[in-house]
């Protein structure tokens, strides 16, 4: 397992590298050009700033996260094949930095969607919350549309400006796409891409969709077991891999996390690992790495990926806000080096157990 962590990049993140080197046995950062707007070829001399001042502190770029895919491939326009000529060039010149692992996802128009950034838990924490309710309300997607005509501020946590500018564009186009529609687009790009990744020795992981069921009337597809033995199947390559996020498919508590690790162990270059608690209603929060402190059995999956002699990267993922720390939401220093040091225990336990077997 080779650790690393998630870092915005200067005057984006309230991180500092100096700080990250000093969590133990993290060996690159999981970075991305978060200002080149999706479908655009990335700079190399940009590229090329992030390596510099990776270099200055002795970490790898092995891991992007996230080069994002164009709307108009997620939604099969004919305009998608000069998006997809793009990425291919991306992918061309993060090879030459070293990269190994591409994250992406295929969520039509939004990330992940919560309805509370700064939820307070008992411990007087707080974190990621998502009450269903609020957006199950919100399920025809010109509802939405319409509350946000009336009211231009309308908004909600983790909704990027850029999205909203063409959100009643994007629900109109989406209106014609189903999830057949959808998987059919993500096969076309794959297709594509996974021969070009494969060239340069990288691998594609697709991140799970968060929450994993459909939001707003949008079709989502990377959301159960079932689904990413397909995604797999769609092209038969290592360079066709999964982003295994434990909290993102933890929100569903029929997803069997450990099982897909045992399952998928080969096709997972990257793991995100962290803890949710979900509630009998279905809403969910995050919580602490440690499994009693939620409802994802991070013990069993952190044994499953050891059991598999895992070599891919894993990061911890979102933390909790603790210690009165002013970061970006679900990106502190504090918790997420909890994290780190909890996977570590594990990891290092059942290391530990293996050598003494063989002796
Ligand atoms: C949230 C992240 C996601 C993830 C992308 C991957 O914090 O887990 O934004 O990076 O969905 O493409």
């Amino acid at each position: 397992m080779k650790m690393v962590f998630r870092w915005y990049g200067e005057g984006n993140d309230t991180v500092s590298l100096r700080q990250i080197k000093q969590i133990p046995g993290v060996e690159g950062i999981v970075w991305a050009l978060h200002d080149v707007p999706a479908g655009e070829e990335w700079p190399m001399d940009k590229i090329l700033e992030y390596k510099q001042k990776a270099d200055a502190y002795g970490f790898h770029l092995d891991v992007v996260e996230s080069v994002n895919i164009h709307e108009d491939i997620k939604l099969g326009l004919p305009t998608r094949d000069r998006y997809i000529e793009n990425y291919k060039k991306t992918i061309e010149k993060l090879a030459q930095v070293g990269a190994k692992v591409i994250c992406y996802n295929f969520m039509p128009v939004f990330d992940w969607i919560r309805t509370d950034l700064f939820k307070e838990l008992e411990d007087g924490s707080t974190a990621l919350f998502y009450e269903k309710a609020i957006v199950d309300r919100m399920d025809d997607p010109m509802d939405l549309v319409r509350k946000i005509n009336e009211n231009p501020d309308f908004t909600m946590p983790g909704w990027e400006p850029e999205r909203l500018q063409h959100l009643t564009s994007l629900f109109e186009a989406y209106k014609q796409v189903t999830e057949e529609d959808l998987w059919n687009h993500l096969q076309y790009f794959l297709e594509q891409i996974v021969p070009v990744a494969e060239a340069n020795g990288i691998k594609m992981a697709i991140h799970p969709d968060d929450p994993p069921w459909p939001v707003f009337g949008l079709p989502r597809i990377m959301t159960s077991r079932d689904n990413i033995r397909r995604l797999l199947s769609l092209v038969d390559s290592p360079s066709n891999g999964v982003t295994l996020c434990s909290g993102s498919l933890g929100a569903n508590p029929e997803n069997d996390i450990p099982a897909m690790v045992r399952e998928f162990a080969d096709r997972i270059p990257f793991a995100h690992i962290r803890n949710v608690r979900v509630y009998e209603n279905g809403d969910f929060i995050e919580t602490s790495h440690r499994a009693s402190d939620g409802t994802v059995d991070i013990c069993d999956i952190v044994k499953a990926y050891h059991e598999n002699g895992f070599t891919g990267y894993a990061r911890p993922d979102h933390g909790r806000h603790i210690w009165d720390e002013k970061c970006r939401a679900g990106y502190g220093l504090y918790d997420r080096a909890l994290g780190i040091m909890y996977l570590w225990g594990i990891w290092d336990s059942l290391e530990r157990t293996k050598q003494e077997a063989r002796a």
